[in-house]
């Protein structure tokens, strides 16, 4: 039968998010420990579990059709595989970060100075790009004690709250860009198993445009209707519902959870009462 093999996170930051996304999308993996590979049991799909830095090779070697990794990973491995889609969990940053007792210092100051560093080809390409001519030291791990063991002067890691940069005495000088988990797979795809990539991304955005959206329900005078209407226009347009009370409406529809407070305010303003939210399961436009 025909499978799609996704690769993800066997243990780490990126395991239980990615896991949690499948089972969003209606995809019921056992809960098997230990196994490289679990079949789910309710959608054609395969799940392997591995180390980050090995899911470039499964997917671009065609031993797995998918992975699951941060995009970190992804640009450093060099791999010939796509990014499909941004999953938006695990946001980080690659980012510069110097002894913090440094002061006014650009990037022009990192000319001739050593970097350590788990991403020397992305930090490369930053380089070329900013005619930075700097020495990488590629290192494993432990990156942020580099400069007070005197093993460089700067490091390019992976930062998220700055809390580890603050502990060692670093500080961010530049950040080299912005990651987070993305979907990634090989641009030669059968085409049955693309159909059925096609079915897996219907519903990953599905799940992600419920996460970006709100339920809403309020009371308002018949007066205030039209322009409430423009302000949460909805999928295609609110339901309406008169209320028993003369003149009174009942309005249904979906609110961008960005705009949430601001459209909400503008709502009282038209005279809306009674607002409740909700959040929603999944959007299907
Ligand atoms: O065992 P395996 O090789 O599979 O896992 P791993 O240890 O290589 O990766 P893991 O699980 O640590 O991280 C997986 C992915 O999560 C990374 O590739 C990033 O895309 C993403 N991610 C998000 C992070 C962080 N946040 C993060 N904070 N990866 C690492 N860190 C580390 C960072 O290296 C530094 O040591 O956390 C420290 C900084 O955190 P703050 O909060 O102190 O700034
Ligand atoms: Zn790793």
């Amino acid at each position: 039968m025909n499978r799609l093999r996704i690769a993800i996170q066997k243990s780490g930051r990126l395991t239980e998010a990615s896991k949690a996304l499948l089972e969003e999308c209606g995809i019921t993996l056992p809960t098997a420990k230990r196994k490289l590979m679990t079949p789910a049991s309710n959608f054609p799909l395969e799940v392997y579990y591995l180390r980050d830095d090995d899911i470039p090779a499964y997917v671009a070697d065609g031993i797995a059709d998918l992975g699951i990794l941060g995009e970190n990973v992804f640009r450093e491995s060099q791999q010939k595989i796509s990014k499909i889609e941004d999953l938006r969990f695990a946001k980080c940053r690659l980012s510069i970060a110097i002894p913090k007792n440094i002061e006014d210092a650009d990037l022009q100051w990192l000319n001739g100075k050593r970097v350590a560093t788990t991403y020397p080809n992305v930090l490369q390409d930053y380089f070329d790009e900013n005619q930075i001519n700097a020495e990488i030291h590629k290192i494993s791990g432990s990156v942020e004690i580099a400069p007070n063991i005197g093993l460089a002067d700067a490091i390019c890691d992976i930062v998220s709250s700055g809390g580890t940069l603050l502990s060692n005495g670093l500080k961010e000088l530049c950040t080299v860009f912005k990651s987070q988990a993305i979907l990634v797979g090989r641009s030669d795809i059968a085409p049955e198993k693309k159909a059925l990539l096609n079915q897996l991304l219907f519903r990953i955005r599905s799940v992600q445009k419920a996460q970006d959206n709100q339920y809403i329900l309020l009371n308002a005078p018949n007066t205030a209707i039209d322009q409430i209407c423009t302000l949460i226009p909805g999928m295609k347009s609110p339901t309406i519902v008169p209320l028993v009370q003369e003149g009174w409406s009942s309005l249904q529809s979906v609110i961008d959870k960005e705009q949430f407070w601001e459209v909400i305010d503008q709502l009282k303003q038209c005279g809306a009462q009674g607002i409740l939210t909700m959040p929603i399961g999944k959007m299907i436009l």
